[in-house]
């Protein structure tokens, strides 16, 4: 996240850019980028042509679009051709989207690309799946996302006095002004909130085994409070879990700067007495070091699962179009967006809309998962009902002891902010969480019931 240069760019030149930082974008480019339009080897590469009529190939011919009348996008138009779930011809040898435009019947399932991709699963032939996930998870937690209309952070932000939605997270009017940030800060802190259903069925994608990493923008840290382990996780956009100055990057205690944050306190830098703050990635700041494991990943992954996301922030939004061209990818949101949002859909894409919690629900009934998940959440649960935040500025202050649950699993810190001499983020870590080795054992007995 440093804004400046760091030792660790020159120990970690893989990625072909050297700083990657976040930005607002909806110039987000959906394109296949060239190098990822191959069909190697592997269960969706060449071996797969010459399985034409296996249930594999008809499962990834499918393009369908399923869970509401018609497909409305992110910019709250109807996708032209489906008020009815589409679905294309099994692939002969012409890609979609070239030449007459697809028209093929509808599916008579309304449910069509969830069942697939179940089935896939199913099957077995998903054990590399990554999971791309923004706000959309958390509102069912009672934390609003940012860009639904009405209930959205950003629909209600004139009580934060900025002078546009974004001022929130640009670093130098945080540098100039802290004070929205914190005031927003205040109401998504860890603490107040429970991991729900969706948290939980991921969790569950990693006992199974079969979940290769999650990519998360959320900074509400709900994925390690649900038992994610953090070698299973890349958090984008940062997270509150650790602290530092804006200006100089000198380290902060994490909780210290909670307590004066949330007592309307600003917390200074020991070293050069600049406003602190926590480590979530500012627009113009640069992401995670960990975010460059999705150079490996996603060539891996074998499933890519999108949810609860409006893909609009880059470069977190264009990830999505780096697995292969033939790897299936679903989207579980409430409107289509990125590269969902055309018509026709690439081969191998599913989009089920609607809402989250009720879709990941189906879904895991289909796959068989439900009542594990419904156990999981009981026994790791308190029964304590999660805060809504209805006007953000208004959350009660909490202290640092009152804001963790008794059953809360136990949190290991990361720095998320790129730092000289911090050690490189690697796919597994050194310890041993309990949910890995949970994950390990119940890998090998139950893998896709
Ligand atoms: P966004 O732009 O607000 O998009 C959220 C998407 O989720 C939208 O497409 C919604 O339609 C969809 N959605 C919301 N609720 C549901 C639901 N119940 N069922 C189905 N779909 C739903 O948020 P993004 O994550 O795309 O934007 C990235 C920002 C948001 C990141 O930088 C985060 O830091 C930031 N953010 C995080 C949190 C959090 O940590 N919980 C909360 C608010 C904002």
């Amino acid at each position: 996240m440093n804004r400046s240069r760091s030792s660790w760019d020159k120990k970690a030149p893989q990625p072909p850019v050297t700083r990657i930082t976040r930005s607002s974008s909806s110039q987000a480019r959906h394109s296949d980028p060239p190098q990822n339009q191959d069909s190697g080897p592997g269960p969706y590469g060449k071996q797969r042509k010459k399985q034409a009529d296996s249930a594999l190939a008809q499962d990834l011919s499918l393009m369908s679009v399923s869970g509401q009348d018609g497909v409305p996008t992110s910019k709250g138009q109807m996708s032209k051709g489906s008020s009815e779930p589409v679905q294309a011809a099994p692939s002969s040898g012409s890609r979609p989207g070239q030449g007459r435009p697809l028209a093929f019947p509808a599916k008579s399932s309304s449910r069509g690309g969830l069942a697939s991709v179940a089935r896939l699963v199913k099957l077995g032939r998903c054990k590399n799946v990554v999971v791309v996930a923004g706000a959309g998870i958390s509102t069912a937690s009672g934390i609003p996302d940012f860009r639904t209309p009405g209930t959205g952070l950003y629909a209600n932000l004139e009580k934060y006095n900025i002078p546009y939605p974004e001022a929130i997270f640009n670093i130098d009017y945080f540098s100039n002004d802290p004070q929205p940030f914190f005031s927003l800060a205040k109401a998504l802190y860890p603490g107040s909130h429970r991991p729900n259903y969706i948290h939980y069925f991921i969790r569950t994608l990693h006992h199974k085994g079969l979940l290769l990493r999650m990519y998360t923008q959320n900074i509400d840290g709900l994925e390690k409070l649900c038992g994610i382990p953090d070698d299973k996780l890349v958090e984008a956009h940062g997270s509150f879990a650790t602290a530092s100055c804006h200006l100089c990057y000198t380290s902060y205690p994490a909780e210290e700067a909670k307590h004066a944050i949330m007592n309307d306190n600003v917390p200074t830098c020991s070293f050069c007495a600049a406003t602190v703050k926590p480590d979530v990635v500012f627009f113009g700041e640069d992401l995670p070091q960990k975010y460059f494991l999705h150079t490996q990943d996603f060539p891996k992954a074998d499933l890519l699962i999108i949810m609860g996301t409006s893909l609009q922030i880059e470069p977190f939004a264009s990830l999505v179009n780096t697995v292969r061209s033939t790897v299936p990818r679903l989207l579980l949101n409430r409107h289509a967006v990125g590269p969902f949002e055309k018509v026709p859909l690439r081969r191998g894409d599913h989009v089920e809309l609607g809402d989250l919690e009720d879709t990941v629900r189906r879904f895991a009934e289909m796959l068989g998962w439900n009542a594990e998940i419904e156990e999981l959440m009981r026994t790791q649960e308190t029964p304590s009902i999660p805060t809504k935040i209805s006007s953000p500025p208004s959350v009660n202050v909490q202290t640092p002891c009152q804001s963790r649950g008794a059953s809360e699993p136990p949190v290991r810190m990361e720095t998320s902010r790129s730092r000289p001499g911090a050690p490189r983020a690697t796919s597994s870590g050194g310890e041993e969480t309990d949910s890995e080795t949970d994950s390990k054992s119940s890998a090998s007995s139950c893998q896709s019931n």
